[in-house]
């Protein structure tokens, strides 16, 4: 497998990046087009994964938002409800309708060869958003996207800290991880970073591994399951938010505390809105970022194209995390997502 993992070489070209990015998204030259002269727009033809999550949805609304008619663009968007071959026929479609751009976020990282040489073949720059596909670099033109091992790691590495602070370094803490849908990159990432330090710390203990598929009503019912059993962990670690919701209801259910005052520590990813006030209410430990605003980035790879100029291949989205004490309403209802 690729290695994605964020070198000192990546982190440059990520600031590079950020910088050509934010030329792109504020810049606000003026499309030549008008409503009316909708020949002169810029097709792009987007296949979205789904709608799994609050996470996705704002993606989605990103993109819409800047693929406008009055922005120059006539934007096809193709949910593939979490079916990578709906994808594969969305972009043969795509295709098909000779699209300028094509724009896919890949539900899994394999099986993309075959498609993504259909659409080099057609002259069409492909553009890879948020999730990776793991091909041949030159089947697509660039990706935007976050660094769902670092985003691991900032968990991993804030549990360290926070069970020292505890002084619980040598007690067993038994952990359950909730993985997202199998194979896409936010899960292999996120995967790999928790692996790895149960690995390191001799009394971390995988309690188990349950599928999530990054839903609210699938986590539910997997820890609703485990709870069932009567086992309880110190650590609950969910790949997303909305997972993260399941797991709550479940622990809710059962009247087993959780957060800051709580027996189970509860670690998430995303940050979106659902996420932090769980996160601000303490009922969660940690809220990982992980930013789903990449219209504006994917606009800026075209514009760099349009322009003759190559856009870098990987541009990595910088993020942080949120623990409740630092988290406001204000803050909150700040962000777009
Ligand atoms: O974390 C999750 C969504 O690929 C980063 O997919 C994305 C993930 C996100 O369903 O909420």
């Amino acid at each position: 497998m690729k290695e994605w993992r964020k070198s000192g070489k990546f982190a440059l070209i990520s600031l590079m990046c950020a910088a050509a990015l934010t030329g792109g998204c504020t810049s606000g030259s003026t499309p030549e087009e008008t409503e009316d002269d909708t020949t002169n727009l810029t097709v792009v033809g987007f296949s979205e994964v789904g709608a799994e999550s609050d996470w996705r949805v704002a993606n989605t609304e990103s993109m819409k938002a800047t693929f406008t008619e009055s922005n120059g663009y006539e934007l096809l968007f193709d949910d593939a409800k979490q079916k990578q071959e709906n994808q594969i026929a969305a972009i043969r479609n795509f295709i098909l309708q000779e699209v300028n751009y094509i724009v896919v976020d890949p539900v899994v990282e394999d099986g993309w060869e075959g498609v993504l040489q259909e659409a080099k073949d057609a002259d069409i720059p492909v553009i890879v958003v948020d999730r990776m596909v793991k091909t041949d670099e030159d089947l697509f033109t660039a990706w935007v996207g976050s660094d769902f091992y670092e985003e691991g790691q900032k968990a991993t590495v804030w549990l360290e800290n926070y069970l020292e602070e505890q002084g619980r370094v040598h007690e067993r803490i038994d952990i359950l991880h909730v993985q997202g849908t199998e194979g896409s990159s936010a899960q292999i990432g996120r995967t790999k970073s928790l692996l790895e330090a149960i690995e390191v710390h001799g009394s971390w203990r995988l309690i188990g591994s349950v599928q999530g598929e990054f839903t609210q009503a699938k986590t539910y019912e997997v820890v609703r399951d485990v709870l069932e059993t009567g086992s309880i962990p110190d650590v609950i670690y969910c790949e997303n938010d909305n997972s993260m919701l399941g797991a709550l209801q479940a622990l809710d259910e059962k009247n087993i505390s959780h957060g800051v005052d709580g027996r189970v520590i509860v670690i998430s990813f995303d940050a979106s809105k659902p996420g932090l006030e769980e996160c601000k209410a303490g009922r969660i430990n940690l809220d990982v970022e992980c930013n789903p605003d990449h219209g504006p980035r994917v606009e800026a790879i075209i514009r760099q194209i349009e322009a003759g100029e190559t856009p870098e291949k990987y541009c990595y989205v910088e993020e942080t995390c949120f623990e409740p004490q630092e988290l406001t309403q204000e803050f909150i209802d700040s962000r777009g997502y």
